[in-house]
């Protein structure tokens, strides 16, 4: 029976990457985001070249009763999930401390730590019932490091950090294996998100060198859970080679 993959945010960058390298490897998916049009779009896509199966799930991960309600209206056999990708996430503004945006902390707060509790906790039940499960938390260089301005969403990073070693404890009696990928730049939305639609301050972020791709990590999602059954990588810190740290970047 092919294996199931659960992922949040797949409407777009390193979930959707996910998405279509999942699918190479014959997983069915659970593809979740709040842009409808585009999770069917691409799971019509995804059936038509790998002929897999896929249940498309629309929900805001901030609001608990949607989460709860629509992965356990889920029809059963949708449950048997073997690997949560716990990528939905955002950052919101790029300001200090005394001048940041109440609105946009709770955006991230709620997104990057409490959606991600929410999926967690409804999918690792489900794994533990089916003895069996990996899940991905998708962290970042800013759970590792603070830099200027970053202050909120290096916090909420910070937070997946540790949940993801909170889970790896956690869900040690039960066989579940827990990896955090923790990226540097990656060329997506994420900075078109952050700027609020400002493309040319978002451009400005990957000036003048290589950053990753979305498909950079989705291949290094893979390298952790294609691993044998006895190996278990607890974090990857995925850097492009011209940034160092999350402030050091060697641009042309
Ligand atoms: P994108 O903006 O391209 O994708 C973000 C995804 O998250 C979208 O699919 C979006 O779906 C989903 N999402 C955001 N808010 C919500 C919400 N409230 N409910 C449900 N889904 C939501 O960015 P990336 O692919 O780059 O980001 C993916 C993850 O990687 C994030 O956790 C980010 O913090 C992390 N990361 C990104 C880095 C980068 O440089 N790009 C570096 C390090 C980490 P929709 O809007 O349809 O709901
Ligand atoms: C995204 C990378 O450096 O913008 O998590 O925080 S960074």
């Amino acid at each position: 029976m092919a294996k199931i993959a659960l992922i949040t945010g797949a409407t777009s960058g390193i979930g959707e990457a996910c998405a279509h390298l999942f699918a190479r490897e014959h997983y069915n998916l659970v593809l979740t985001g709040r842009r409808l049009d585009r999770l069917e779009k691409l799971a019509k896509k995804l059936n038509t070249k790998y002929n897999v199966e896929i249940a498309v799930s629309t929900f805001d991960v901030r609001d608990r009763e949607q989460v709860v309600s629509n992965l356990e209206g889920l029809p059963a056999k949708w449950k048997k999930v073997n690997v949560l990708i716990n990528n939905a996430g955002l950052s919101q503004g790029l300001d200090p401390i005394n001048n940041g945006s109440f609105d946009d902390w709770d955006t991230m707060i709620d997104t990057n730590v409490k959606g991600l509790l929410y999926v967690s906790k409804v999918v690792s039940n489900w794994m533990i019932e089916h003895k069996t499960g990996h899940i991905i938390n998708i962290g970042s260089i800013a759970g590792k490091e603070v830099y200027p301005n970053g202050n909120v969403y290096c916090a909420s990073k910070y937070a997946v950090d540790a949940l993801n070693k909170g889970m790896r404890i956690d869900l040690l009696p039960h066989g579940i294996r827990v990896t955090a990928v923790h990226p540097g730049a990656v060329e997506t939305e994420f900075s078109e998100v952050r700027f609020k639609g400002d493309k040319e301050r978002a451009k400005k972020v990957y000036d003048g060198f290589e950053p990753l791709v979305a498909e950079d990590i989705a291949e290094t999602i893979w390298f952790a859970v294609s691993r044998p059954a006895h190996v278990n990588i607890n974090e990857l810190v995925v850097m492009p080679t011209a940034q160092a740290t999350a402030t050091n970047i060697l641009r042309k």
